[in-house]
């Protein structure tokens, strides 16, 4: 598999390419910063997970795996400039360098490059990345909607991650499932595995944002608080005992003082190992979606992404 993100690597490079030399520059920008790879890695693993581990994936699961990391990529294009980042992948972020109607611009180029893969693949494909866009701006509509919401619940928090996070992870195990040639049952297992572990990962990332530190981020932490983003560690720690204190404080502008003594309150209710619990249920879910799969690489692949998941989640605060 480490073979097939090589070859993933240069269907992303193909899939930019034009002769405009400025549009092929800022569309290139965090392709070549790197990141996880997390989408394409589970669209190769869920295809593989039918393979003798002998086998390659074929040329459209490649495909697929390149179209929905360039989905992942034009919404942070998009992220970036909604919150006014200047950092993503360790480097300037898109917006920063060149501004927001540039980087709003490449991002729209990258979801239609990523539409004419899909479409390469045929109709139950491309349907399925245009509803997974669709269910992209629902949930992070949903989130802005909720900005600054202290009565915001475990309910609006997971019905929007389920759509800004979730749904992308779990349409790049679908589309490797669909373009392996996966069966249909083991189509719908790696689906509910990306869902499930696409929550869990989610929630993963917002308590980090409580918990970690820039360097660790390769993004400055606390972000989600000052922008009133009011995420699950932080929805669990205001449903606490010691709640209200922190309701009145983050119904309030935070200047950074009072950021500060949110983020103080926060980590000392509890809020982040409750958060730690849900994100370990998630992720248990996900592996337990793929029991019925037969035993091979790529199933091992999504387990242990399953399992590396938990270790995150359980790190101490
Ligand atoms: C235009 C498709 C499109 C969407 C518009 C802006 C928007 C609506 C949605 C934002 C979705 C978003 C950025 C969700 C956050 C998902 C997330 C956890 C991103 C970080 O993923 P990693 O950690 O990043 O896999 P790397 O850099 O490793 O790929």
């Amino acid at each position: 598999m480490i073979d097939d993100l090589a070859r993933v690597e240069i269907a992303l490079d193909r899939a930019v390419e034009t002769d405009f030399a400025f549009l092929d520059r800022i569309a290139r920008h965090l392709i070549a910063a790197g990141g996880k790879r997390v989408r394409p890695g589970f669209c190769v693993a869920s295809a593989a997970t039918g393979l003798d581990p002998a086998v390659a994936v074929s040329d459209d699961v490649i495909t697929g795996a390149a179209a929905v990391e360039l989905v992942h990529l034009g919404s942070l294009y998009h992220d970036d400039v909604m919150d006014d980042a200047t950092v993503r992948r360790n480097v300037t972020s898109v917006n920063a360098e060149w501004g927001n109607h540039r980087a709003i611009l490449a991002g729209d180029y990258l979801l239609a490059r990523a539409s004419e893969l899909a479409a390469s693949l045929g109709t139950e494909v491309a349907a399925l990345l245009a509803t997974t866009i669709a269910r992209l701006c629902d949930g992070q509509i949903r989130e802005l909607q909720d900005t600054r919401n202290v009565a915001r619940t475990l309910e609006d928090y997971e019905r929007s991650i389920a759509g800004k996070t979730a749904s992308l992870l779990a349409t790049a195990c679908r589309i490797g499932g669909i373009s392996g040639g996966v069966g249909r049952a083991d189509i719908d297992a790696v689906t509910e595995f990306g869902h499930s572990y696409g929550i869990a990962f989610q929630i993963v990332d917002d308590i980090l944002d409580v918990t970690a530190t820039e360097a660790e981020l390769g993004k400055p932490a606390g972000n989600d608080l000052l922008e009133g983003t009011f995420t699950l560690p932080v929805i669990l720690a205001m449903e606490s005992a010691d709640g209200a204190q922190l309701r009145e404080l983050l119904g309030t502008d935070l200047d950074s003082d009072a950021h500060g003594r949110a983020l103080v309150l926060i980590r000392a209710s509890g809020g982040v190992e409750a958060a730690r619990d849900h994100a370990r249920a998630w992720a248990d879910k996900a592996a337990a979606a793929l029991t019925s799969l037969p035993d091979t690489l790529g199933t091992h692949a999504l387990q242990a992404a399953a399992g590396h998941l938990v270790e995150r989640a359980a790190l101490p605060s």
